[in-house]
Formats: structure tokens, sequence, C-alpha cells
């Protein structure tokens, strides 16, 4: 017995050593998994080849074959608070953001994890690379919102804090993913699990892709935006994202305008959807080199990945029509209309027929609180932890949720202060549960999205949702109501019919948020706001 207990004791031995000299070392310290976030930017909600879209994303589209799909994910219809929120739980609120909350990498860093942020910082929160590398997170590569994505200076990158310059050929979706391996690469012979925030870009404008890329979708798109929205819209009904007895919203080209373009012109407005559909499909293109070096560091099972979008598709760029037109100075830098569309010396914005399209089969886009601007994919995977993989999920999740779910993976706390400063409270619930086919318990679950810019709020209680296109009156302002199970479209307005419903969630937004901070700040602006009139009227159906 006790020769075999020596055997056994010589034999761990042996084998610690050996572990110790392993190169995947992501045996980690024991079973914590790793967490990477991969967030898009602008994109819409059927882009993806997995959510209905005609836009190759075979990457994308096999972590949604082995995880879960989520149809009923919302985020802010902007990109500065649903970072905010995405980052740090609660919700957006631009005062005392920064004293008042912790970042998701301070709260893993004490629980052991290492932590890199790659990509775009937008917002109050962490408004710079220089706050990112400041609050919690180890290593960081990445640039404020904006800028070419074929030069690296008009919104200058910085590594780890510091400005970072090369005279190698730049494509941002390409390098940041380099820094995101290179971060990982760095991490292979720590025993800590990881967290990567990978914040792409792409596919906000300028609309800049490789002409490869580019290539694959020329010459695709010129039966209109009307012809995609019907394909589009049939694909969800065949995939099941969507409840077939919705009907479809009404398109940004409602008369058909595409039909009465010149050949020229229609030509001109295929190569900008050709390039945005460029810009994602080199996206997903990245996604799959970061899944291969997870594959290759013996790590990819044992790393939760969620991938979604920060608001809807963008239909700015188009002041005079709903096509798009061309930026000449953004930022400093002159842009050339003239110049082959999606190079670096081009700057176009999507525009709002095609935005429209790609949030079919939504109401709207980015910047309003209809669903077009609210609806992303979510996309989670997780070997081994999702009972049915390739599955769709159709309880509510929201940006508030990521951080309760990862908290909840890497056994972590939420204190109630950080530093001697008391800290706001969690508003989300983590999604964990629903990946064992689980339904959400609150089915009367709260929320509020807002962008103040445009003046533009909706409030979500189980399945009703009250939305307003223009809130400078507040509770007297012109509030739509939708039974959102059954018309998520938002097709049926039941506010003149059923007004005491109106009134009880009118009611029911004060009182669920009236003791917010963020809702006593964005109550008395827009109060405010109306007492001076200066509110202007808007005419967006
Ligand atoms: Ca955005």
């Amino acid at each position: 017995m006790k020769i075999l207990e020596a055997l056994g004791k010589v034999g761990l031995l042996v084998w610690f050593a050996l572990a110790g000299s392993l190169p995947q070392a992501n045996a980690v310290d024991g079973k914590r998994p790793n967490i990477l976030n991969i967030l898009v930017d602008d994109m819409g909600y059927s882009d993806l080849g997995c959510y209905g879209g005609e836009i190759k994303t075979p990457n994308i589209d096999s972590l949604a074959k082995g995880g879960l799909r989520f149809s009923s994910y919302r985020t802010y219809p902007k990109c500065f608070p649903t970072r905010n929120s995405i980052l740090s739980g609660i919700e957006s609120d631009p005062i005392n953001f920064q004293e008042d909350a912790m970042t998701i990498a301070e709260l893993l860093k004490m629980k052991g994890y290492r932590t890199y942020f790659v990509g775009k910082t937008h917002g109050n929160f962490l408004p710079d690379l220089q706050a990112v590398a400041r609050r919690g997170f180890d290593r960081s590569f990445g640039n404020e919102a904006g800028g070419s994505f074929f030069n690296h200076k008009v919104k200058q990158c910085y590594l780890d804090g510091k400005e970072w310059h090369t005279d190698k050929p730049f494509y941002k979706t390409d390098v940041q993913t380099d820094f995101a391996l290179e971060f990982l690469d760095s991490y292979k012979e720590s025993r800590k699990p990881f967290f990567l925030h990978l914040a792409y870009h792409a596919p906000h404008y300028p609309l800049h892709a490789k002409p490869e890329d580019i290539a694959k979708y020329r010459g695709k798109y010129l039966q209109g935006p009307n012809h995609f929205r019907k394909t589009r819209f049939a694909k969800l009904k065949e995939l099941g994202l969507i409840n077939p007895e919705w009907k479809l919203s009404p398109s940004s080209d409602d008369n058909n305008e595409w039909e009465k373009l010149s050949a020229e012109d229609k030509n001109k407005y295929d190569h900008l959807m050709a390039v945005y559909a460029a810009m994602i499909d080199n996206v997903d293109q990245n996604i799959g080199r970061v899944m291969t070096k997870l594959k290759e560091m013996g790590c990819f099972e044992n790393t939760l990945i969620t991938f979604s979008s920060d608001n809807g598709a963008c239909p700015e760029g188009s002041p005079f029509n709903i096509w798009s037109s061309h930026t000449n100075q953004r930022f400093g830098v002159s842009y050339d209309e003239t110049a082959e569309i999606g190079s670096a010396k081009s700057h176009w914005k999507l525009g709002e027929a095609w935005a429209n399209m790609s949030s079919t089969p939504f109401r709207m886009y980015k910047n309003y609180c209809h669903e077009g601007g609210l609806s992303s994919p979510l996309i989670v995977h997780w070997s081994g932890k999702v009972d049915e993989p390739g599955s769709i999920s159709h309880e509510f999740v929201s940006v508030y949720d990521f951080m309760p779910s990862w908290l909840e993976v890497a056994k972590a706390e939420y204190p109630m202060s950080f530093e001697g400063r008391k800290i706001e409270p969690l508003v989300g619930e983590s999604f964990l549960p629903l990946l064992n086919g689980g339904v959400a318990e609150d089915k009367e679950r709260t929320a509020l999205f807002w962008y103040k810019s445009k003046s533009t709020v909706c409030f979500i209680k189980g399945k009703w949702k009250i939305v307003t296109l223009d809130c400078s009156k507040f509770e007297n302002s012109k509030w739509e109501l939708y039974d959102i199970i059954e018309d998520r479209t938002e097709q049926n307005d039941l506010s003149a019919k059923n007004s005491e419903k109106l009134s009880e969630m009118k009611k029911a937004l004060v009182e669920s948020f009236s003791d917010h901070e963020a809702y006593d700040s964005f109550t008395k602006q827009f109060v405010k706001k109306s007492k001076k009139g200066k509110t202007k009227k808007k005419t967006k159906k």
C-alpha cells in the first residue's frame, strides 16, 4: 500500500511537472472559463447568414450552429450608451459615470482574469484608450470612435494607452484582429483565464473595404432594397427567428424609388451596399482567425463567446434622399467623391434605404427606439453548455445582461462599492440559464432605452412597449403602444384603442425608473428642453 501511495505521489509530481511545461497553458487554473465578447458596429438585425442575410458569414454561422441565437436581444439605438452598459452593467448615464460604475475588467481582474481590450471606445465611461488602460485592462489596442479604416492616424490608434504608428498597409479590422491574436499569444503561458473585449469598428461608416472583399458582392444588390427586404423576411421566417404572423414593416423606399433610378445610380448604390457587405464578410474572416487561434491554444471549448452589434444599421448619409451622399470633410481629412467607392479616399455612408433593409423585418434603424434601432443578433457559443446547439431562444435579453452573465461565469460577486465609492447596482440578469432551454422567470421584465439627441425613448414591460419619436414634451408627447409579442414589427399602434394600457405604461415607466439617477437626469433634461421650446419636430415615420 505504501509503495502504491509513493508511486502515486511520484506520478502526481511527474504530471504536475509535465503540465507546467505544456504549451497549451489554458488548462488554466483549473476550470474557470475564458470570455470573448465580439461586438460589431452599426450592423442590422438580418445581415448575417444565420439571421436571414445573404452576406457570407460562415464563421459566425458556425458559432450559431454550435451555440444559441437570441431572437429578442435589444440594445440602445446608439453606439456609446450600448458600450457604456455592456462594460458596466448599469444604465447608460451621462452623469458621474466613471465614479458610479466598475468596468467588467476591474471586476474580473480581481478574480484573477487577464483582461484585454481591442477596438473602438466611445462614450463617457471609457472615452479613450488611456481610460481603458486605467480601468482594469491589462492590454489594449484601439482608437476612439470614427476615422478611416485605411489610415490609423485619422483617429489615432493607441497601444496600451500610448500612440501607435505603422508604416505597413493598414486595414482596421485586420489590424484589430492582429492585436487580439498577439494578446492571446502573450497570454498563452499564463495560467489565468482571459477576458477579451473585441469591439470591431466595422461595418460603421466610412464604408471602406478591401477590393477583393468588395468584388464578392459587386452587382449582387442591383435588385434594390425592397427585393432583399422580402428575401430576408422569408428567410427569417424559415429559420424560425420571427413569428410568421408578423407583417413586414413599411419600407424606407415604399414608393419603390429604386426602379426610377438611372442605371448609373443603381450601380452606385449597389456598390455602396457591396462595400458594407464586404466589411461584414471581412469581420467574419477575422473571427475565423480568432477561432483558429483559440483552437490552437486548446481553449476554444472553454471560452464563452458572445457576438452582437451595438445598435441597428445606420441610416445616416442621406440628408436629401433615402440613398446616400458623400462626406467631403471629416475629422480634418478631405475625401473625394470621384474616388472609387469603398477606397481610402472615399467617405460614404450606407443611407436610409439600405439601413432599413439591413434591419429587416423591423421599423426604422439606428438612432430610433423602434425595433430596427434596438434589435441586434446575439449569438452565444459555449461548448457543452448549450442544451440544443443551433437552437433559438425567443426570451427577451438586453445589453444589461452581459455583466451578470460574465460575473456568473467567473464566479465573481458585484460589490456595493469600489475604491471607497458607492456604485450603481446592476440592472440586468444573467442569460446563462437560457442556454439550457430555460425561460425567463420574470415575464414582466422592464427595460428603458433612449437616445437623447434624437429625443427618442421607449419603455418595455413584458409584452408591452411604448415608444415615441419625440419625447420633448415627455408624458404629453405622442406615444405609440405595441404588443411586441404579437406585433414586433410595430404595425398596429394600440395607443388609441387601449388608452388605459398606455397610461399604465407611462406610469410604469415613471415608477420603475424614478429612483434612478439616470432616469432623473433624463426626465429633467427633457422637461427643461420642453420649457425652452427648442426641440425640433421630428417628421420621420
Ligand atoms: Ca454603433
